[in-house]
């Protein structure tokens, strides 16, 4: 009977593991998008997602090339619940971005990730 009970058990994680890791909240788009290149410095940074997201448990970080943060605004909620955005203060000279996401989804998982863009 215990073999039969770990046999299901372990069937079960089987089943389960997959579909729990593909039903993660994830980027869906972004705006700059990941490996733009942009003849202007954006005004604005927006991340979209596949799951409602809660800007108060999200972060968006806006580095240089050499991971230097440039300061930016918490995000903010939009007209999507999906969807979350912050300010680009000051012109950003040419030369390569990066963007650091984090946030949860629905299940409390934390997500996060990374993408760069470029400013000609
Ligand atoms: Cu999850």
């Amino acid at each position: 009977m215990r073999k039969l009970i770990v046999a299901i058990g372990i069937g079960a994680l089987l089943v389960a593991g997959p579909v729990a890791a593909a039903i993660h909240n994830s980027l869906a788009k972004s705006v700059p998008a990941a490996d733009a290149e942009l003849a202007e410095s954006p005004k604005t940074i927006r991340l979209w997602f596949t799951e409602k997201v809660d800007p108060k448990f999200s972060s968006i970080t806006l580095m240089r090339a050499d991971s230097s943060k440039i300061d930016t605004p918490k995000p903010a909620a939009t007209d999507d619940p999906k969807s979350i955005t912050t300010e680009v203060a000051t012109a950003l000279p040419p030369g390569k971005y990066l963007i650091r996401w984090r946030t949860a989804g629905d299940d409390g998982h934390a997500v996060r990730g990374t993408f760069s863009f470029k400013v000609k």
